[in-house]
């Protein structure tokens, strides 16, 4: 008989990790509370979505890399490249109706790609020019209606910055492939110095008026690779700008400690994975992965390989139950509009979050291994009860699970959908849980398993 799936009781002396306290600098309950946000890549690179007069852009299926990777392998003219700007009239565009959809999904916050590696604010920048205002027909501020549109539905707001890469100043960071089978973007790094010279004069600076004028509640910044570039000091000086002029926002690993600090993740809130990495067991700090819908980031237009609702699904539940959350993004057109595999995800994502996401957000992770079956989380009453959530992947109806060991009162389970009551047993210590014939939900089915103290 299998060993049976031991549950953790009680929360204030049995959490399931030893405190966060040490890690942290900021609040982040809000963030790990939310455990469901959107990210957005939009900018210039919107408009080609991934092809260059006509010929799909490059080695991989990254749209925002358009530039470095379009007219392959050379990369576009930087000048041609940027005359983009005079195409940027994104009549579509509706801050709103964005946000809207994203709370309906049941997504507590946004990560909007204020300046990707393209060097191109989506806000008015003072420092440079090459930003949505002054270099636009569209000239409207769309950091900012984002981020109104965002306050208005209670969401919070936060910026992905590209501060270590940055092809349009001339000191910014240039791509660095060390592949010797494809040496293509082997770009000429900038000097010490130079780099030096963007870092005062756009990236704090940048960084600064993003704060001052928008009051982000987080950064996410994106450097994935050791650099000399991105020196302790120079990575200091950013947390540092952040702290003093923001103290509560959060800042990400992806600032790059994790490769280029001696005290590694220490002087950050949160930590990132790289690209569609979810991890495998649960983190003792708060952490996030941010994963795509279809392969790229930006809109691409012949990237045909949309993730179906139920992996996208999985991703969440598995990284909740994990203690980690999931931004989920969308790459909107360069007119504005949302993809309709976008549109569509998004409801049918908030179509299972209004009746599961109680089993999502708020929650904490049951430290065990995942059960074969599905993933589990937690969540504690005020007056002692416990509520388990078992996320049931894979369903055999009429069938028991796997005894799990909770030690505890009285035991009533419900499918949290449509409250069926479910058939459960307690053998001493052990809760045997009999699964009902029909399925609520064949993507992912969840029950409650409420237990008295
Ligand atoms: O190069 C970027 C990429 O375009 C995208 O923004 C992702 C998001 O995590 N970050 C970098 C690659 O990891």
């Amino acid at each position: 008989m299998n060993e049976p799936t031991r549950l953790p009781v009680g929360s204030k002396t049995q959490g399931p990790f030893p405190s966060e306290g040490v890690f942290r600098r900021a609040d982040t309950a809000w963030f790990t509370e939310a455990r469901f946000g959107l990210f957005i890549h939009w900018g210039l690179y919107s408009i080609p979505a991934g092809v260059w007069n006509g010929v799909p852009s490059g080695r991989n299926w990254y749209a925002e890399w358009i530039q470095m990777q379009g007219n392959w392998p050379h990369g576009i003219p930087a000048q041609e490249y940027r005359a983009l700007r005079e195409r940027f009239d994104p009549v579509r565009f509706d801050a709103d109706a964005w946000m809207a959809a994203a709370a309906e999904a049941g997504m507590r916050y946004l990560i909007v790609t204020t300046k990707h590696h393209d060097g191109f604010a989506l806000w008015p920048s003072r420092v440079s020019r090459f930003n949505v205002v002054d270099a636009t027909p569209f000239r409207r501020d769309v950091v900012g209606e984002l981020a109104a549109a965002c306050r208005k539905r209670g969401l919070r707001v936060g910026f992905y910055y590209s501060h270590w890469q940055d092809w349009e100043h001339p000191g910014g960071a240039r791509p660095y492939e060390e592949n010797p089978a494809e040496p293509f973007l082997l770009h000429p790094q900038p000097s010490q110095q130079d780099f030096e010279a963007y870092w005062q004069q756009k990236c704090l600076p940048q960084v600064a008026e993003l704060i001052d004028g928008y009051a982000p509640d987080l950064f996410w910044f994106d450097n994935w690779r050791p650099d000399p570039l991105l020196t302790a000091g120079r990575l200091d000086q950013l947390i540092g700008l952040v702290h003093a002029r923001a103290p509560q926002c959060l800042i990400n690993s992806r600032i790059g400690t994790t490769w280029n600090h001696p005290q590694g993740d220490a002087g950050v809130d949160y930590l990132s994975t790289l690209d569609n990495v979810f991890p495998e067991e649960a983190i003792p700090r708060p952490w996030e992965t941010s994963g795509t819908m279809q392969r790229s980031w930006g809109c691409h237009a012949l990237d045909f390989g949309w993730k179906p609702t139920g992996q996208l699904l999985r991703h969440l539940v598995d990284n909740a139950s994990r203690g980690g959350n999931f931004q989920l993004n969308i790459g909107p057109r360069g007119d504005g509009s949302l993809p309709p595999p976008v549109i569509r995800r998004l409801r049918e994502i908030g179509a299972w979050m209004t009746v599961n996401g109680e089993a999502v957000q708020g929650t904490r992770p049951v430290r065990l291994t995942a059960p074969s079956w599905g993933r589990l989380t937690m969540r504690d009453l005020p007056d002692g009860r416990i509520w388990y959530y078992l996320h049931v992947y894979d369903w055999h109806g009429g069938q028991a699970l796997p005894a799990l060991r909770v030690p505890g009162g009285a035991a009533r389970c419900q499918v949290l959908e449509t409250g069926q009551e479910v058939q459960v047993q307690r053998l001493g210590q052990d809760l045997i849980v009999t699964l009902p014939e029909e399925q609520a939900d064949d993507r992912i089915t969840v029950l409650r398993l409420e237990v008295q103290p």
